[in-house]
């Protein structure tokens, strides 16, 4: 996966606070060879189509299938091969991470590479969605444990991420309005006043719009609306979000469950904080 090169400077400098030593090795041996450049070719060793694959294939052989079928874009089948493992008793929320995900995390990877293009992964996500869709249709009605909003930050169109939270957060029992990408600030507020929100779970992809989570966090307080904000996705790390009040960085979107759990139970964010660290 291709870092951004902020969070890699940021844990450069987190390594060398934290193991000098091998911070100091890394600059005196070489830093692209540690990386994965091959200084002997003058070449970075950049993975294959089958070791991307392999990387994220599921191990199970019908998970397998879902998700070859999410990477070829094929909606109808996948739809047909998440059925039937419904119907075979195989938990929703399990097919998800583990059968869907997958697929999506191998495409995004390809795409990385020069391997797989813009059509494809919309593609593919509209499979994924396909099989999320009856997944969610499997859980039903479960009884509510809070209620909260997903979106991506302003000027962000990335929202494959923000599906599969949402998505997620749905299945382990909470009530998600969906605000959708490139979303304002003030739209957010309003969101959070008018449904009488408990969590807000806000994600971006690119350096370039990360400051609309600060954005959003903060205005959020400075309007007295006391509803924290859950910050991910891949432009976004911990140091960036400690540098800002009433929010919780969180990494998987299990992380966005365990956030939603203790803010729901009454935490506010700083013992969430404190909780999810
Ligand atoms: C797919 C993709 C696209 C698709 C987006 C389709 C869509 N509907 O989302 C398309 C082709 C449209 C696209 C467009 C662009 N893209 Co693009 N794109 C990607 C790509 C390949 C994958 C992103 C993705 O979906 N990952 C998979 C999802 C599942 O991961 P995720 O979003 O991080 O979410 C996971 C976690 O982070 C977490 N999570 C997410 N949110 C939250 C929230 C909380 C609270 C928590 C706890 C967890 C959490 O859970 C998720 C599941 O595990 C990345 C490269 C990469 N490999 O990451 C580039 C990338 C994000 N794109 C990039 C760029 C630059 C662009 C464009 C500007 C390209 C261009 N020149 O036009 C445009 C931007 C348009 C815009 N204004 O937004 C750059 C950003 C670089 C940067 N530093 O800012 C990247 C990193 C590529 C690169 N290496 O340069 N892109």
């Amino acid at each position: 996966m291709v870092r951004h090169m902020d969070i890699l400077a940021e844990e450069m400098l987190e390594l060398r606070a934290r193991d000098p030593a091998r911070y100091k090795r890394l600059i005196q041996e070489g830093m692209l060879a540690e990386l994965g450049f091959d200084i002997a070719t003058g070449s970075s060793k950049m993975p294959t189509v089958d070791e991307v694959r392999a990387k994220y294939r599921p191990r199970e052989a019908s998970y397998a299938a879902i998700a070859e079928a999410v990477i070829a874009g094929n909606r109808a089948k996948v739809k047909d091969l998440v059925s039937a493992s419904l119907d075979q008793g195989k938990d929703p929320v399990d097919l998800v991470t583990n059968a869907l995900m997958p697929g999506i995390q191998t495409q995004c990877e390809l795409y990385d590479l020069g391997k797989a293009f813009v059509p494809e992964i919309l593609m593919s996500n509209d499979a994924m969605q396909g099989g999320i869709l009856l997944c969610q249709q499997k859980l039903g009605d479960i009884p509510k444990k809070g209620k909260l909003a997903t979106f991506v930050a302003e000027g962000d169109l990335h929202d494959i991420g923000k599906n599969i939270v949402a998505a997620i957060l749905r299945a382990n029992g909470f009530d998600v309005l969906d605000l959708g990408r490139d979303v304002p600030t003030a739209k957010v507020v309003d969101a959070a006043r008018e449904h009488g929100l408990q969590m807000i779970s806000g994600s971006t992809l690119m350096s370039t719009t990360k400051a609309g989570l600060k954005r959003t966090a903060e205005t959020l307080e400075e309007e007295g609306v006391k509803v924290p904000l859950a910050c991910g996705g891949a432009a976004v790390s911990r140091s960036f979000v400690d540098t800002f009040g009433n929010s919780v960085y969180g990494k998987s979107p299990l992380d966005a469950v365990k956030i939603a759990t203790e803010v729901c139970s009454g935490r506010d964010w700083k013992e969430a904080r404190k909780a999810l660290y």
